[in-house]
Protein backbone atom coordinates (compact mmCIF):
# COMPACT_ATOMS: atom_id res chain seq x y z
CA UNK A 1 0.00 0.00 0.00
CA UNK A 2 1.29 3.47 -0.91
CA UNK A 3 3.10 5.62 2.08
CA UNK A 4 0.63 8.59 3.22
CA UNK A 5 2.68 10.75 1.49
CA UNK A 6 0.81 11.22 -1.78
CA UNK A 7 3.27 10.08 -4.27
CA UNK A 8 4.34 13.39 -6.25
CA UNK A 9 5.38 12.60 -9.91
CA UNK A 10 8.97 12.35 -10.74
CA UNK A 11 9.46 15.94 -11.69
CA UNK A 12 9.90 16.48 -15.24
CA UNK A 13 10.92 19.70 -14.50
CA UNK A 14 14.01 21.28 -16.63
CA UNK A 15 14.66 24.75 -16.77
CA UNK A 16 17.83 24.45 -18.80
CA UNK A 17 16.40 22.26 -21.25
CA UNK A 18 16.25 23.90 -24.68
CA UNK A 19 13.35 22.20 -27.30
CA UNK A 20 14.70 20.70 -30.08
CA UNK A 21 13.39 20.76 -33.41
CA UNK A 22 11.44 18.23 -33.26
CA UNK A 23 9.55 18.17 -30.21
CA UNK A 24 6.22 19.16 -30.21
CA UNK A 25 5.57 22.20 -27.96
CA UNK A 26 2.25 22.46 -25.71
CA UNK A 27 1.31 25.93 -23.68
CA UNK A 28 -1.23 24.89 -20.68
CA UNK A 29 -2.53 27.67 -18.40
CA UNK A 30 -2.54 25.54 -14.91
CA UNK A 31 -4.73 25.87 -11.90
CA UNK A 32 -3.21 23.85 -9.10
CA UNK A 33 -5.69 22.37 -6.62
CA UNK A 34 -5.30 23.29 -2.75
CA UNK A 35 -2.49 21.54 -1.22
CA UNK A 36 -0.33 20.99 -4.60
CA UNK A 37 2.22 23.71 -5.72
CA UNK A 38 1.99 25.47 -9.42
CA UNK A 39 5.48 23.40 -10.14
CA UNK A 40 4.09 19.72 -9.23
CA UNK A 41 0.69 20.35 -11.03
CA UNK A 42 2.97 21.29 -14.24
CA UNK A 43 5.38 18.34 -13.60
CA UNK A 44 1.84 16.44 -13.25
CA UNK A 45 0.83 17.68 -16.40
CA UNK A 46 3.48 16.54 -18.31
CA UNK A 47 3.87 12.85 -16.71
CA UNK A 48 0.22 12.59 -17.01
CA UNK A 49 -0.11 12.95 -20.37
CA UNK A 50 3.10 10.74 -21.47
CA UNK A 51 4.46 8.68 -19.66
CA UNK A 52 3.85 9.07 -16.08
CA UNK A 53 1.42 7.89 -13.35
CA UNK A 54 0.42 8.43 -9.95
CA UNK A 55 2.63 6.60 -8.49
CA UNK A 56 6.37 5.42 -9.07
CA UNK A 57 6.19 1.97 -11.61
CA UNK A 58 8.88 -1.05 -11.26
CA UNK A 59 8.14 -1.66 -15.07
CA UNK A 60 9.88 1.87 -16.25
CA UNK A 61 13.48 1.77 -17.49
CA UNK A 62 15.90 4.05 -18.83
CA UNK A 63 15.48 3.90 -22.27
CA UNK A 64 11.79 4.41 -21.69
CA UNK A 65 12.57 7.17 -20.17
CA UNK A 66 15.00 8.90 -22.19
CA UNK A 67 13.01 8.71 -25.25
CA UNK A 68 9.92 9.64 -24.37
CA UNK A 69 10.00 11.73 -21.43
CA UNK A 70 8.79 15.23 -21.83
CA UNK A 71 9.82 18.06 -20.16
CA UNK A 72 8.63 21.43 -18.53
CA UNK A 73 10.89 24.12 -19.99
CA UNK A 74 9.28 26.99 -19.22
CA UNK A 75 7.23 27.99 -16.43
CA UNK A 76 5.77 31.23 -15.35
CA UNK A 77 3.66 30.81 -12.20
CA UNK A 78 2.27 34.55 -11.71
CA UNK A 79 0.71 33.29 -14.97
CA UNK A 80 0.05 29.74 -13.99
CA UNK A 81 1.55 29.30 -17.37
CA UNK A 82 3.54 26.10 -18.33
CA UNK A 83 5.32 25.42 -21.44
CA UNK A 84 6.50 21.40 -21.91
CA UNK A 85 8.15 20.05 -24.95
CA UNK A 86 6.75 16.37 -25.96
CA UNK A 87 9.50 14.01 -27.95
CA UNK A 88 7.82 13.35 -31.26
CA UNK A 89 8.66 9.78 -30.63
CA UNK A 90 5.65 9.96 -28.04
CA UNK A 91 3.04 10.14 -30.68
CA UNK A 92 1.54 8.07 -33.81
CA UNK A 93 1.91 10.52 -36.87
CA UNK A 94 -1.36 10.76 -38.53
CA UNK A 95 -3.11 9.96 -36.32
CA UNK A 96 -4.91 12.66 -34.42
CA UNK A 97 -7.32 10.99 -31.79
CA UNK A 98 -4.09 9.55 -30.48
CA UNK A 99 -2.51 12.99 -30.17
CA UNK A 100 -5.28 13.99 -28.85
CA UNK A 101 -5.55 11.57 -25.86
CA UNK A 102 -2.06 11.97 -24.99
CA UNK A 103 -1.23 15.96 -24.79
CA UNK A 104 -5.78 16.75 -24.63
CA UNK A 105 -6.86 13.60 -22.37
CA UNK A 106 -6.48 12.53 -19.05
CA UNK A 107 -4.50 15.68 -17.93
CA UNK A 108 -8.01 17.42 -17.82
CA UNK A 109 -9.19 15.49 -15.34
CA UNK A 110 -6.36 14.98 -12.50
CA UNK A 111 -7.69 16.38 -8.72
CA UNK A 112 -4.12 17.75 -8.31
CA UNK A 113 -4.98 20.00 -11.22
CA UNK A 114 -8.22 22.42 -10.93
CA UNK A 115 -7.92 23.81 -13.89
CA UNK A 116 -6.45 22.92 -16.89
CA UNK A 117 -6.34 25.20 -20.52
CA UNK A 118 -4.70 24.42 -23.44
CA UNK A 119 -3.73 27.63 -24.66
CA UNK A 120 -1.10 26.70 -27.91
CA UNK A 121 0.91 24.20 -29.72
CA UNK A 122 3.70 24.16 -31.72
CA UNK A 123 3.18 21.27 -34.45
CA UNK A 124 6.59 20.29 -36.03
CA UNK A 125 7.13 19.47 -39.79
CA UNK A 126 7.03 15.78 -39.25
CA UNK A 127 3.45 15.92 -37.29
CA UNK A 128 2.41 18.11 -39.70
CA UNK A 129 3.43 16.71 -42.97
CA UNK A 130 1.92 12.90 -41.72
CA UNK A 131 -1.94 14.90 -42.16
CA UNK A 132 -3.13 16.35 -45.81
CA UNK A 133 -3.67 19.77 -45.07
CA UNK A 134 -6.17 21.59 -46.82
CA UNK A 135 -6.53 20.44 -50.75
CA UNK A 136 -7.44 24.14 -52.39
CA UNK A 137 -6.34 26.84 -49.43
CA UNK A 138 -7.05 30.70 -50.28
CA UNK A 139 -5.56 30.92 -53.84
CA UNK A 140 -7.18 27.38 -54.87
CA UNK A 141 -10.68 28.59 -53.73
CA UNK A 142 -10.59 32.22 -55.13
CA UNK A 143 -9.33 30.29 -58.43
CA UNK A 144 -12.25 27.82 -58.51
CA UNK A 145 -15.30 30.16 -57.52
CA UNK A 146 -12.82 33.18 -59.73
CA UNK A 147 -13.41 35.82 -56.52
CA UNK A 148 -10.02 37.76 -56.71
CA UNK A 149 -9.61 39.69 -54.10
CA UNK A 150 -13.02 40.89 -52.36
CA UNK A 151 -14.10 38.64 -49.01
CA UNK A 152 -17.01 35.98 -50.01
CA UNK A 153 -20.15 36.40 -48.96
CA UNK A 154 -22.02 33.46 -47.84
CA UNK A 155 -25.08 33.00 -46.03
CA UNK A 156 -26.88 29.83 -44.28
CA UNK A 157 -30.22 28.97 -45.43
CA UNK A 158 -32.87 29.89 -42.43
CA UNK A 159 -34.77 28.77 -40.26
CA UNK A 160 -31.71 26.78 -39.44
CA UNK A 161 -34.33 23.49 -40.07
CA UNK A 162 -37.71 22.76 -41.14
CA UNK A 163 -38.03 23.81 -44.50
CA UNK A 164 -38.65 20.93 -46.76
CA UNK A 165 -36.44 20.06 -50.04
CA UNK A 166 -38.20 22.45 -52.79
CA UNK A 167 -38.36 25.60 -49.90
CA UNK A 168 -34.78 25.11 -48.90
CA UNK A 169 -33.47 25.32 -52.47
CA UNK A 170 -35.52 28.07 -53.18
CA UNK A 171 -33.81 30.41 -50.13
CA UNK A 172 -30.94 28.94 -51.88
CA UNK A 173 -31.41 30.11 -55.45
CA UNK A 174 -32.85 33.81 -54.09
CA UNK A 175 -29.34 33.89 -52.01
CA UNK A 176 -27.32 33.23 -55.05
CA UNK A 177 -29.65 35.52 -57.02
CA UNK A 178 -28.96 38.30 -55.11
CA UNK A 179 -25.28 38.08 -54.74
CA UNK A 180 -24.28 35.37 -52.14
CA UNK A 181 -21.57 33.25 -53.57
CA UNK A 182 -22.11 30.37 -51.14
CA UNK A 183 -25.03 29.16 -49.77
CA UNK A 184 -24.52 26.73 -46.41
CA UNK A 185 -26.64 24.35 -44.59
CA UNK A 186 -26.98 25.33 -41.19
CA UNK A 187 -25.22 23.30 -38.31
CA UNK A 188 -27.64 21.06 -37.14
CA UNK A 189 -29.25 20.12 -40.86
CA UNK A 190 -28.00 16.89 -42.06
CA UNK A 191 -31.00 15.01 -43.27
CA UNK A 192 -33.90 14.70 -41.18
CA UNK A 193 -37.48 13.50 -42.24
CA UNK A 194 -38.35 16.90 -43.17
CA UNK A 195 -35.48 17.09 -45.64
CA UNK A 196 -33.50 14.36 -46.53
CA UNK A 197 -29.91 14.88 -47.77
CA UNK A 198 -30.69 13.37 -51.26
CA UNK A 199 -33.57 14.99 -52.09
CA UNK A 200 -32.43 18.65 -50.89
CA UNK A 201 -29.22 18.43 -52.86
CA UNK A 202 -30.39 17.31 -56.01
CA UNK A 203 -32.90 20.56 -55.66
CA UNK A 204 -30.77 22.83 -54.68
CA UNK A 205 -27.61 22.22 -56.83
CA UNK A 206 -30.25 22.38 -59.66
CA UNK A 207 -30.97 25.88 -57.98
CA UNK A 208 -26.95 26.53 -58.05
CA UNK A 209 -26.55 25.97 -62.08
CA UNK A 210 -29.77 28.28 -62.34
CA UNK A 211 -28.21 31.09 -60.25
CA UNK A 212 -24.92 30.57 -62.38
CA UNK A 213 -25.94 30.74 -65.38
CA UNK A 214 -28.22 34.08 -64.34
CA UNK A 215 -25.42 35.48 -62.68
CA UNK A 216 -22.72 34.82 -64.29
CA UNK A 217 -20.89 34.17 -61.15
CA UNK A 218 -19.55 30.84 -59.67
CA UNK A 219 -21.74 29.81 -57.25
CA UNK A 220 -20.57 26.89 -53.76
CA UNK A 221 -23.20 24.65 -52.15
CA UNK A 222 -21.87 23.89 -48.70
CA UNK A 223 -23.86 20.54 -47.67
CA UNK A 224 -23.95 19.11 -44.08
CA UNK A 225 -22.56 15.88 -44.83
CA UNK A 226 -21.89 15.61 -40.76
CA UNK A 227 -22.79 11.55 -40.49
CA UNK A 228 -21.76 8.27 -39.17
CA UNK A 229 -18.46 8.02 -40.89
CA UNK A 230 -19.53 5.30 -43.28
CA UNK A 231 -23.10 7.55 -43.89
CA UNK A 232 -21.03 10.41 -44.34
CA UNK A 233 -18.66 9.01 -47.10
CA UNK A 234 -21.85 7.94 -49.02
CA UNK A 235 -23.01 11.17 -48.76
CA UNK A 236 -19.86 13.16 -50.10
CA UNK A 237 -19.80 10.25 -52.70
CA UNK A 238 -23.28 11.48 -53.88
CA UNK A 239 -22.47 14.88 -54.05
CA UNK A 240 -19.10 14.55 -56.22
CA UNK A 241 -21.08 12.39 -58.11
CA UNK A 242 -23.70 14.95 -58.52
CA UNK A 243 -22.27 18.15 -59.14
CA UNK A 244 -21.42 19.15 -56.36
CA UNK A 245 -18.67 21.67 -55.67
CA UNK A 246 -18.01 22.10 -51.40
CA UNK A 247 -18.89 20.39 -48.43
CA UNK A 248 -19.27 21.02 -45.39
CA UNK A 249 -18.59 19.29 -41.68
CA UNK A 250 -19.19 20.27 -38.21
CA UNK A 251 -15.80 18.96 -37.49
CA UNK A 252 -16.32 18.71 -33.67
CA UNK A 253 -19.27 16.78 -33.31
CA UNK A 254 -18.02 14.54 -36.21
CA UNK A 255 -14.87 13.92 -34.41
CA UNK A 256 -11.40 14.43 -35.45
CA UNK A 257 -11.12 10.74 -36.58
CA UNK A 258 -14.28 11.32 -38.77
CA UNK A 259 -12.37 14.80 -40.27
CA UNK A 260 -9.45 13.02 -41.41
CA UNK A 261 -11.48 10.08 -43.15
CA UNK A 262 -13.63 12.66 -45.27
CA UNK A 263 -10.12 14.48 -46.03
CA UNK A 264 -8.68 11.04 -47.11
CA UNK A 265 -11.82 10.36 -49.18
CA UNK A 266 -12.83 13.68 -50.70
CA UNK A 267 -12.01 15.82 -53.87
CA UNK A 268 -14.38 18.58 -52.89
CA UNK A 269 -12.92 22.00 -50.22
CA UNK A 270 -14.21 21.18 -46.90
CA UNK A 271 -16.47 23.51 -44.95
CA UNK A 272 -15.86 23.42 -41.10
CA UNK A 273 -18.38 24.58 -38.84
CA UNK A 274 -17.01 24.28 -35.45
CA UNK A 275 -20.06 23.80 -33.40
CA UNK A 276 -19.55 22.87 -29.46
CA UNK A 277 -15.97 24.93 -29.93
CA UNK A 278 -17.58 26.97 -27.37
CA UNK A 279 -18.19 23.71 -24.78
CA UNK A 280 -14.47 23.64 -24.58
CA UNK A 281 -12.85 27.16 -25.38
CA UNK A 282 -14.80 29.35 -24.00
CA UNK A 283 -13.85 28.89 -20.11
CA UNK A 284 -10.84 30.84 -20.36
CA UNK A 285 -9.57 28.12 -16.60
CA UNK A 286 -10.62 24.85 -18.05
CA UNK A 287 -10.51 23.24 -21.95
CA UNK A 288 -8.82 23.91 -25.37
CA UNK A 289 -8.34 26.95 -27.16
CA UNK A 290 -9.88 28.11 -30.31
CA UNK A 291 -6.61 28.62 -31.61
CA UNK A 292 -5.39 24.44 -30.94
CA UNK A 293 -8.64 23.87 -32.83
CA UNK A 294 -7.50 25.77 -35.13
CA UNK A 295 -4.28 24.60 -35.98
CA UNK A 296 -4.93 20.96 -36.05
CA UNK A 297 -8.36 21.52 -38.51
CA UNK A 298 -5.47 23.16 -40.89
CA UNK A 299 -2.95 20.37 -40.15
CA UNK A 300 -5.79 17.71 -40.95
CA UNK A 301 -7.03 19.94 -44.29
CA UNK A 302 -10.35 22.23 -44.36
CA UNK A 303 -10.43 24.97 -46.25
CA UNK A 304 -12.59 27.49 -44.83
CA UNK A 305 -13.11 27.45 -40.81
CA UNK A 306 -15.26 29.49 -38.66
CA UNK A 307 -13.05 31.66 -36.37
CA UNK A 308 -15.82 34.34 -34.98
CA UNK A 309 -16.12 37.59 -36.02
CA UNK A 310 -15.68 40.19 -32.76
CA UNK A 311 -18.79 42.09 -33.75
CA UNK A 312 -21.01 39.42 -33.71
CA UNK A 313 -23.25 37.23 -31.35
CA UNK A 314 -20.89 34.63 -30.25
CA UNK A 315 -18.04 34.67 -27.83
CA UNK A 316 -14.62 35.74 -28.96
CA UNK A 317 -12.26 38.45 -27.84
CA UNK A 318 -10.92 40.44 -30.92
CA UNK A 319 -7.19 39.66 -30.35
CA UNK A 320 -7.74 36.23 -29.89
CA UNK A 321 -9.73 36.03 -33.66
CA UNK A 322 -6.84 38.23 -35.03
CA UNK A 323 -4.52 35.53 -33.88
CA UNK A 324 -5.90 32.87 -34.96
CA UNK A 325 -6.86 34.56 -38.27
CA UNK A 326 -2.69 34.80 -38.75
CA UNK A 327 -2.52 31.05 -37.50
CA UNK A 328 -5.00 29.67 -40.31
CA UNK A 329 -3.88 32.35 -42.79
CA UNK A 330 -0.35 32.41 -42.34
CA UNK A 331 2.84 30.91 -43.05
CA UNK A 332 3.91 31.21 -39.41
CA UNK A 333 3.47 32.98 -36.16
CA UNK A 334 6.19 34.20 -34.32
CA UNK A 335 7.20 33.08 -30.95
CA UNK A 336 5.85 35.58 -28.06
CA UNK A 337 5.12 35.91 -24.09
CA UNK A 338 1.46 34.49 -24.93
CA UNK A 339 1.82 32.64 -27.42
CA UNK A 340 4.50 30.03 -29.27
CA UNK A 341 5.54 30.25 -32.40
CA UNK A 342 4.00 28.15 -35.50
CA UNK A 343 5.86 27.07 -39.20
CA UNK A 344 3.62 25.75 -41.26
CA UNK A 345 6.20 24.63 -43.83
CA UNK A 346 4.28 25.06 -47.43
CA UNK A 347 0.92 23.65 -45.52
CA UNK A 348 -2.12 25.72 -47.41
CA UNK A 349 -3.97 28.67 -45.84
CA UNK A 350 -7.44 28.41 -44.51
CA UNK A 351 -10.12 30.61 -45.07
CA UNK A 352 -11.35 32.53 -42.24
CA UNK A 353 -15.34 32.35 -41.61
CA UNK A 354 -16.65 35.35 -39.62
CA UNK A 355 -20.17 34.29 -39.29
CA UNK A 356 -22.93 34.36 -35.94
CA UNK A 357 -24.76 38.18 -36.04
CA UNK A 358 -23.20 39.08 -39.18
CA UNK A 359 -25.57 42.04 -41.00
CA UNK A 360 -24.54 44.64 -43.94
CA UNK A 361 -24.22 47.40 -41.08
CA UNK A 362 -21.30 45.64 -39.61
CA UNK A 363 -18.82 44.61 -42.66
CA UNK A 364 -17.08 47.34 -42.85
CA UNK A 365 -15.44 46.53 -39.37
CA UNK A 366 -15.00 43.39 -39.86
CA UNK A 367 -13.08 43.90 -43.18
CA UNK A 368 -11.21 46.08 -41.86
CA UNK A 369 -10.64 43.66 -38.53
CA UNK A 370 -9.86 40.66 -40.47
CA UNK A 371 -9.13 42.02 -44.35
CA UNK A 372 -10.25 40.54 -47.69
CA UNK A 373 -9.22 37.21 -46.78
CA UNK A 374 -12.40 35.90 -45.49
CA UNK A 375 -15.71 34.79 -45.32
CA UNK A 376 -19.00 37.16 -44.55
CA UNK A 377 -21.29 34.75 -43.66
CA UNK A 378 -24.76 35.91 -42.86
CA UNK A 379 -27.74 34.04 -42.08
CA UNK A 380 -30.44 36.47 -40.04
CA UNK A 381 -28.77 39.14 -41.95
CA UNK A 382 -29.78 38.29 -45.49
CA UNK A 383 -33.09 36.20 -44.56
CA UNK A 384 -34.25 39.12 -42.16
CA UNK A 385 -34.15 41.50 -44.27
CA UNK A 386 -37.64 43.45 -44.95
CA UNK A 387 -37.75 42.63 -48.64
CA UNK A 388 -36.60 38.97 -48.32
CA UNK A 389 -33.52 36.82 -48.95
CA UNK A 390 -32.28 38.22 -52.40
CA UNK A 391 -32.68 41.94 -51.03
CA UNK A 392 -30.87 41.09 -47.71
CA UNK A 393 -28.11 38.92 -50.40
CA UNK A 394 -28.02 42.39 -52.82
CA UNK A 395 -27.62 44.44 -49.32
CA UNK A 396 -24.56 42.16 -48.49
CA UNK A 397 -22.72 42.69 -51.54
CA UNK A 398 -23.52 46.53 -51.61
CA UNK A 399 -21.89 46.63 -48.34
CA UNK A 400 -19.03 44.39 -49.72
CA UNK A 401 -18.61 47.13 -52.75
CA UNK A 402 -18.99 50.32 -50.46
CA UNK A 403 -15.67 48.63 -47.95
CA UNK A 404 -13.40 47.86 -50.99
CA UNK A 405 -14.69 51.15 -52.74
CA UNK A 406 -14.06 52.94 -48.84
CA UNK A 407 -16.94 54.42 -49.81
CA UNK A 408 -19.25 54.90 -45.78
CA UNK A 409 -22.58 52.64 -46.07
CA UNK A 410 -24.87 55.64 -45.58
CA UNK A 411 -23.07 57.50 -48.98
CA UNK A 412 -23.28 54.13 -50.60
CA UNK A 413 -26.99 53.67 -49.47
CA UNK A 414 -27.95 56.28 -51.54
CA UNK A 415 -27.81 54.48 -54.62
CA UNK A 416 -28.42 50.96 -52.96
CA UNK A 417 -32.10 50.44 -52.22
CA UNK A 418 -31.73 46.96 -50.28
CA UNK A 419 -28.82 48.04 -48.28
CA UNK A 420 -30.34 51.47 -47.43
CA UNK A 421 -33.42 49.23 -46.20
CA UNK A 422 -30.79 46.90 -44.40
CA UNK A 423 -29.28 49.59 -42.62
CA UNK A 424 -32.43 51.56 -41.66
CA UNK A 425 -33.31 47.75 -39.73
CA UNK A 426 -30.25 46.66 -38.23
CA UNK A 427 -27.91 49.98 -38.07
CA UNK A 428 -24.21 50.07 -38.52
C1 LIG B 1 -24.97 32.02 -37.96
C2 LIG B 1 -24.97 30.53 -37.66
C3 LIG B 1 -23.60 29.95 -37.40
C4 LIG B 1 -22.81 30.74 -36.41
C5 LIG B 1 -21.83 29.82 -35.67
C6 LIG B 1 -25.86 30.20 -36.48
O1 LIG B 1 -26.30 32.41 -38.18
O2 LIG B 1 -25.48 29.80 -38.75
O3 LIG B 1 -23.79 28.61 -36.98
O4 LIG B 1 -22.07 31.65 -37.14
O5 LIG B 1 -21.02 30.62 -34.85
O6 LIG B 1 -26.48 29.13 -36.59
O7 LIG B 1 -25.84 30.96 -35.54
P1 LIG B 1 -26.63 33.97 -38.08
P2 LIG B 1 -19.46 30.75 -35.16
O8 LIG B 1 -25.89 34.66 -39.20
O9 LIG B 1 -28.14 34.05 -38.27
O10 LIG B 1 -26.19 34.43 -36.75
O11 LIG B 1 -19.40 31.28 -36.57
O12 LIG B 1 -18.95 31.71 -34.14
O13 LIG B 1 -18.87 29.39 -35.03
MG1 LIG C 1 -25.50 27.94 -37.87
Amino acid sequence: MANKQAYKYKSFIDLKYKPSKTDVLCQYKISPARGFSFRECASMVAGESSVGTWTEVETMNARIGKMLTPKVFEIDSKKRRARIAYPIELFELGNLPEIMSSIGGNIFGMKSVKGLMWEDLTIRKKMLKSFKGPRFGIKGLRKKFKIKKRPFVGTIVKPKVGLQPGEHSKVAYESWKGGCDIVKDDENLTSQKFNEFKKRFLKTIKMLDKAEKETGERKAYLINCTAETKNMLKRIDFVEKNGGNYIMLDILTLGWAGLQTARDFTKLPIHAHRAGHAMVDRNPEHGMSMEVIAELARMVGVDTLHIGTAYGKMSGKKDEILHIEQEIEGPFTKKTKEHLGQKWYGVKPVLGVASGGVYPGIVPKIINFMGKDVVLQAGGGVHGHPLGTEAGARAMRQAVEASIKRESLKKYSKNSKELKIALEKWGE
